[in-house]
């Protein structure tokens, strides 16, 4: 059985098919992707004990982000095109407290940071060399994140050096085990988008990641921008993105996913709607690349949409504990 480097067993089930359309149910967590589910088991812990929303968020982004296995976030993550591993963050609870913390680097657990960001600042971004020397204020370790594999990769790719994203390499590191011959072509990966609701009907978000490999020194994407990878309305839903972040920042996706829900859309058809706007506005663009949308409201019916198809995400509840391929616009 496949473990995750934090020994969480790989015991979601597949499921075919699904109109994403569930049951209400709390507590419940969801979050982007296959490898989400050890991101979720750990969220659960908190949630299954009663425990709340954000802590469940934080400790399960953080089982992401120390996962080395699918060279994700933190240590082990693909750096930027200079060679230099740069991780974007935020968290947001219910009341609408957020923190963010953009291009961080040294610094393994950029999620925590982010909510210290959120809980001990007047703040809600912090970027660079100002979110470095927050966190080393506040006892986070400065650590090489740049591990020797993502270095030979990163001087693979400098060869050719082209930037071009590819679709779904989330979940292929994690369904066909990557093995060095795959060099520069591992652009897109590892982003966790997780939501929950927890025993108490608190929402919260979190979405961490390294970025784009082999982006521009100093690209941030959607993920640490709130409205663009993450928004939680604690009265209406939350919602999360993966993909391509230039395209989900012009129409501010999970904010807008969240807006449609608050118009009366399920969380799915709120998703849909955000991924045909994105799919008007650059038809041929929209070919090429991959977004999808994760989205729950506050009584905790989830639904996801994605531009392409091979997106899937991760559900854990006390009856549920699913890997589920999200539908697409184009098939
Ligand atoms: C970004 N949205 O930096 C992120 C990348 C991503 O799965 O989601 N990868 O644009």
């Amino acid at each position: 059985m496949k473990t995750s480097m934090l020994g969480v067993p790989a015991m979601a089930n597949e499921i075919a098919n699904t109109d994403n359309q569930q049951l209400a149910t709390k507590p419940i967590v969801i979050s982007t992707w296959d490898f989400g589910r050890f991101a979720n088991a750990e969220a659960w812990k908190i949630l299954s004990s009663k425990g709340y929303a954000l802590d469940a968020i934080e400790q399960g982004a953080r089982v992401t982000e120390a996962d080395e296995s699918n060279k994700t976030v933190g240590y082990g993550g693909y750096p930027d095109r200079d060679g230099r591993v740069t991780l974007d963050a935020c968290i947001m609870d219910e009341k609408g407290n957020c923190g963010s913390v953009m291009a961080l680097e040294f610094i393994k657990h950029p999620i925590s940071v982010a909510r210290m960001v959120m809980e001990k600042t007047p703040h809600v971004i912090l970027v660079g060399d100002g979110a470095l020397q927050f966190a080393l204020a506040n006892g986070f370790k400065k650590e090489n994140l740049l591990t020797p594999d993502s270095e030979k990769a990163w001087k693979e790719w400098l060869k050719k050096a082209q930037y071009e994203p590819v679709m779904n390499i989330e979940n292929k590191q994690y369904q066909e085990p990557v093995q060095g011959a795959f060099p520069g072509s591992i652009d897109n990966h590892d982003t966790i988008g997780i939501l929950a609701l927890d025993a108490l009907g608190n929402l919260s978000g979190g979405c961490t990641t390294s970025g784009m490999a082999f982006k521009m020194h100093g690209r941030v994407g959607d993920s640490p921008v709130i409205g663009a990878g993450l928004f939680v309305d604690g009265e209406i839903g939350a919602a999360t993105s993966t993909g391509v972040g230039e395209e989900v920042i012009r129409c501010v996706g999970s904010h807008l996913v969240v807006e449609y829900m608050r118009q009366g859309h399920s969380p799915r058809e709120a998703c849909k709607k955000v991924v045909e706007r994105i799919a008007k506005r650059d038809p041929e663009k929209a070919k090429k690349i991959q977004i999808g949308f994760l989205a729950m409201d506050k009584n905790g019916n989830y639904g996801a949409f994605a531009l392409q198809k091979g997106f899937s995400y991760s559900v854990k509840s006390a009856d549920q504990e699913l890997v589920i391929p999200g539908e697409s616009y184009f098939n």
